[in-house]
């Protein structure tokens, strides 16, 4: 079998590839380990850049989005028992983000996909790649006890942390930069509404919290954990009474629970690969990259790297100057910069172990930022995304 792209991973980075090389005529299919419905099944991101849109926007996969999303013009922060607004729109000249989760995005992506008539393989365990060092790659797999090997031109690794692409080029040629938080993120799902029609961000001293959601009528809550705790140690009611205990008043009280459809604890993480090409095999999204959620950005970074390997695939086939040997060094430039954007916020918001010095340069900064135009603007234009 031969194809132009072989796309390693169903999640938004591989689908939302796969969707955008498809308009541009570019053969290629999606190799994916799990389920469609094990993909469909995980609760992970919420907020969209403009970024974000404009690429789901360029795949033709934006219809439900422009009729669902909610646009948040602005966010909350919540300390001291008060909430302070930051305005996002007024801020960064214009701009906001839209509320739509990555379920959703993912749904639209999968549709978008079928409906085009493109191969997708799913519940495929054995990806295995090969010669992507020459010009000539390979990728090899089972399929109902046959054997299947696709040559192409290139290999999109858009499998996640824990793929198989990176995994596949030797540990000399990458440098892996990580950072580990000492606690995790408690995450729930619930069919009420919203607390607030703003996300709010609250550093209590009780922990981080996070007020978010999916629509008017279903809410996404997360509270700081510690990295041993599991989920069965959290019932609904711990939840609510600790997410209440973190709040302020008028929150607290406003406040209206009901019984979880979804909870998962996630472990806090920075991590970067570099360099993101080797060779005819190119990497996306979290195959290259983690950020802890705090910032929003993993999403949304995973859309920006995906945009800039298009429009490098797209030149190349079109036999124009391609930005393919530029790639990595584009995609880091911006993936930095979000990697530093979350790692202060989560800085900022989160309780750490014993540590009276950094509780009170939490608080001055906090208080600095709601009461500096110039810190909220440099706040905003991170929030809502810094160009490509
Ligand atoms: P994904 O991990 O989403 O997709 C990779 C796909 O590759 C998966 O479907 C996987 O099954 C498949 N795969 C893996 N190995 C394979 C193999 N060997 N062969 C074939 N396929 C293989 N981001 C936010 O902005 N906000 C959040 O709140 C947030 N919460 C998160 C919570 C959790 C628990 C996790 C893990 C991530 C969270 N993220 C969040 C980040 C998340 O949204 C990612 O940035 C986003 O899923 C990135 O998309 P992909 O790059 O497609 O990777
Ligand atoms: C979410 O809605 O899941 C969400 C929103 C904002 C974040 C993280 C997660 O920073």
């Amino acid at each position: 079998m031969r194809t132009q792209v072989v796309i390693v991973g169903a999640g938004p980075s591989g689908l939302l590839l796969g969707q955008l090389l498809h308009r541009s005529g570019i053969d290629n299919i999606v190799l994916e380990l799990r389920s469609r419905e094990h993909v469909l099944g995980r609760i992970r991101a919420g907020v969209l850049e403009e970024l974000t849109v404009r690429a789901l926007t360029e795949a033709a996969v934006d219809t439900r989005l422009r009729r669902e999303g909610l646009r948040h013009d602005g966010v909350q922060l919540c300390f001291d028992d008060s909430r302070h607004r930051i305005d996002l729109h007024r801020l960064t000249g214009g701009k906001h983000v839209v509320v739509y989760g990555q379920t959703e995005v993912t749904r639209d992506l999968m549709e978008a996909r079928a409906a085009s008539g493109l191969a997708t393989e799913y519940e495929v365990p054995d990806v295995s790649l090969h010669d992507f060092d020459t010009t000539r790659p390979k990728v090899h797999y089972t399929r109902a006890g046959r054997s299947v090997r696709i040559e192409c031109d290139f290999i999109a690794g858009c499998d996640g942390f824990h793929g198989v692409c990176r995994a596949s080029v030797p540990q000399t040629a990458l440098r892996m930069y990580e950072r580990a938080y000492p606690f995790g993120w408690m995450g729930l799902l619930s069919d009420t509404p919203p607390v607030n029609d703003e996300l709010i961000y609250v550093n209590s001293p009780r922990g981080f919290a996070l007020c978010s959601m999916r629509s008017r009528t279903r809410s996404r809550y997360y509270v700081q954990c510690p990295l041993t705790d599991k989920v069965e140690d959290w019932s609904d009611a711990r939840f609510w009474e600790e997410l209440r205990c973190r709040l302020d008043r008028a929150s607290a009280e406003r406040l209206i629970t009901g019984p979880s459809i979804e909870k998962s604890i996630a472990p806090l993480r920075s991590v970067v690969a570099e360099p993101m090409r080797f060779g005819q095999l190119f990497l996306a999204g979290d195959a290259a990259h983690i950020v802890p959620p705090t910032g929003a950005k993993g999403l949304n970074l995973a859309a920006s790297d995906v945009l800039t390997l298009w429009q490098a695939l797209e030149e190349h086939y079109r036999a124009s100057p391609s930005g393919l040997a530029q790639y990595s060094d584009r995609c880091l430039s911006r993936i930095w910069k979000a990697e530093r954007f979350s790692w202060w916020l989560t800085s900022l918001l989160h309780r750490f172990p014993e540590d009276g010095f950094g509780r009170k340069l939490q608080h001055a900064e906090l208080e600095y930022l709601v009461s500096s135009e110039a810190a909220r603007a440099a706040f905003a234009e991170n929030y809502v995304g810094l160009p490509i």
